[in-house]
């Protein structure tokens, strides 16, 4: 009973503590779950850009409120891409991703880093400094989309 208790205590804690080590029961949870990470980090990386591009004011504190969870968010869909997720619902993921793991890596890495600088940038409270990250995180988007998802 003890080490059943424990058992159960170290994966509610494992489980808690590593979001990126999500655990999924089929290929299309996993798909799912990429692609709900990917929707909520447009949303809010999209709020950032409409204030970029001038389509809603400036709000320094809005920005930055949204650059922090773009951070967050982009630490996320990669734990779905694990192997067997190729197929299991519709899905625009290339099968490049699986066969050049290294370079997807490389790509969700950048992302990160970017996303990074973009809630520096959002955190100066600089109008122009955030338009600049924003370009900078959106081409990293766009590169990783070139190379990995179908139209
Ligand atoms: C966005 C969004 C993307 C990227 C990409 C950049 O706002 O949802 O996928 O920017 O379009 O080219």
């Amino acid at each position: 009973m003890k080490t059943f208790a424990a058992l159960a205590l170290s994966i509610a804690t494992l489980s808690f503590a590593a979001p990126a080590a999500a655990q999924f029961e089929k290929p299309e949870d996993a798909i799912k779950y990429r692609q709900s990470a990917l929707f909520v980090m447009g949303q809010h990386f999209g709020r950032i850009g409409a204030m970029a591009n001038g389509k809603i004011p400036f709000d320094a504190k809005v920005a930055q409120e949204n650059a922090d969870i773009v951070v967050i968010m982009a630490k996320l869909p990669w734990a779905g891409f694990g192997p067997g997720t190729d197929k299991g619902r519709d899905t625009k993921a290339k099968p490049e991703i699986w066969t050049e793991q290294a370079k997807f890596r490389e790509h969700a890495d950048k992302m990160g880093a970017e996303t990074v600088k973009l809630a520096t940038a959002a955190q100066t409270g600089d109008l122009d400094k955030l338009k600049s990250a924003f370009g900078e995180t959106a081409k990293s988007c766009k590169a990783c989309h070139d190379n990995y998802r179908n139209k």
